[in-house]
């Protein structure tokens, strides 16, 4: 194959390559292809509640891979409860199920993929006191 043209080719896939990623980038406002951090929830981290919540929201910072999240409620008495998904029409929220809970303290423990495809794993924690 004629040398220029071979180097059009290849200046052809770098230009392409370029612009996959700065649409990957800045295709999605705010959520870009980082490492997943979490940036709010409801409940918030350290919340006290005078209700139970019915659902948790968490918000990240990046698009995740929604078949590779894992949410777990631990209730005060260490007893681990999965808790069940909501689809998101947004690629960047984990939203859940949760079951009835009397008062106490509880911690949700996350395990989410990230589009970068790393995986980070956290926790937060909230009470209720429900009277
Ligand atoms: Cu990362």
């Amino acid at each position: 194959m004629d040398g220029r043209i071979r180097t059009r080719i290849t200046v052809g896939w770098m230009l392409l390559w370029t612009l996959q990623m700065s649409l990957a980038v800045t295709g999605m406002p705010g959520v870009i292809h980082a490492h997943g951090v979490l940036i709010d929830s409801i409940p918030a981290d350290g919340a006290v509640l005078e209700q139970a919540p019915q659902r948790l929201v968490l918000q990240f910072n990046a698009r995740l891979e929604p078949s590779m999240t894992q949410v777990i409620l631990v209730d005060t008495q260490d007893s681990a409860v999965p808790l069940e998904l909501i689809p998101s029409s947004q690629s960047n929220y984990v939203v859940a199920r949760i079951p009835p809970l009397p008062s106490g303290v509880y911690t949700v423990i996350y395990k989410i993929l990230a589009a970068d495809s790393h995986v980070t794993e956290g926790a937060l924690q909230f009470t209720v006191r429900s009277h």
